[in-house]
């Protein structure tokens, strides 16, 4: 079987972790593709000269033409400035958009059968540009904020209750915004639901609650918290790592359950829009979207967040 390739489109703090990351995990060669000339050429070196030292073996390149992701099973696309402190991630939308189409136009010819993986923000509007120019079908094009946003959610749970972070199963959905919606009724560690182990901690509802609030607060101006230490640029390992755990799902076909930026038609009720929302990953993409049930609290929650990824979609030119 020949090994599989991977193409990143886009060499900047994101797209190198990427590369590095895939290389370690031996998912298959790598293309690092970005349009400014050496980056992608210097850092794939620096990655495959460690190739001795970690022991991986694969093949890694760096590249500005598009002729060299010929061949892609998967596509990720970082490509698109990152934000500055202050600025929304909506604020994106007008300059993103414009290399997103290039960008599209560049694997709708040379990687017509991949499965491409968005991360450039605004997200949400970024993937849809990306499926609208590609016109790939919809379960090949998706977009990743949910599994950062959710391991960002479930590490603060774990750094409040001092348990492992591997024991915290947490779900965020909506869009990839500060309307996001963390789930804490279906949060829990080791099956136990998150809001007894907060209050058996503070042993008052009331003050479970506070604390969960706060959590749901932070979680939602994560990206921002970061961007507001770095002040150059955004955060770049998380966002490459939950990516890459997209990526894996699919290659290996281990339909591995996450939250992903899906395109819907009609699940949550929502019609023709891509959300996040749990989905099946396989060899197939996105293979299924995993439904639950919401109170009405959280699902007025989703319709504000679902309004808000309507209202930044219809920006698009
Ligand atoms: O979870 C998420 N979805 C995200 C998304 C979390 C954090 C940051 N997220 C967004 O990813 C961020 O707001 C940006 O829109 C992207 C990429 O972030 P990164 O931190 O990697 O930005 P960089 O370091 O500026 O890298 C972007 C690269 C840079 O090297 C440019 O030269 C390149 O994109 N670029 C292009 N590549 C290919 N083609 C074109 N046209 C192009 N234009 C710029």
């Amino acid at each position: 079987m020949a090994r599989k390739k991977i193409a990143l489109i886009g060499g900047g703090q994101i797209g190198g972790v990427l590369a590095q990351l895939c290389a370690l995990r031996e998912l298959g060669d790598v293309v690092l593709f970005d349009i400014v000339e050496g980056l992608p050429q210097g850092k794939t070196l620096d990655i495959a000269e460690a190739a001795p030292v970690d022991g991986f073996d694969v093949q890694i390149k760096g590249t500005n033409k598009y002729e060299d992701i010929a061949g892609a099973d998967v596509v990720i696309v970082t490509a698109g400035l990152p934000r500055k402190p202050g600025m929304s991630r909506d604020d994106l939308i007008s300059v993103n958009s414009k290399i997103m189409t290039t960008v599209a136009e560049g694997i709708k010819q040379y990687a017509p059968n991949a499965f491409v993986i968005v991360i450039s923000n605004p997200l949400d509007a970024m993937v849809t540009l990306c499926q609208r120019i590609t016109g790939f079908p919809t379960n090949r094009v998706v977009g990743q904020a949910g599994v950062l946003d959710s391991a960002r959610f479930a590490a603060f749970i774990a750094w409040e209750l001092g348990v492992s972070v591997k024991d915290v199963s947490a779900v965020t959905l909506g869009g990839h915004g500060d309307d996001m919606v963390p789930l804490v009724r279906y949060t829990s560690v080791c099956g136990i639901p998150v809001m007894e182990l907060l209050e058996r901690k503070y042993g008052s509802a009331e003050k479970a609650a506070e604390v969960m609030a706060a959590m749901v607060k932070r979680t939602r101006g994560a990206g921002g918290e970061v961007v507001a230490l770095l002040k150059t640029g955004s955060a770049f390992y998380s966002p490459a790592s939950s990516a890459i755990a997209m990526a894996e799902s699919f290659l290996k076909d281990s339909k591995r359950v996450l939250p992903t930026c899906a395109f819907l038609n009609g699940e949550f009720g929502v019609d023709g829009l891509y959300v996040g929302v749990p989905v099946v990953i396989g060899a197939g993409g996105a293979e299924k979207v995993l439904e639950l049930k919401l109170n009405a609290e959280e699902q007025a929650m989703m319709d504000k967040s679902v309004k808000a990824v309507k209202e930044l979609v219809a920006t698009l030119k």
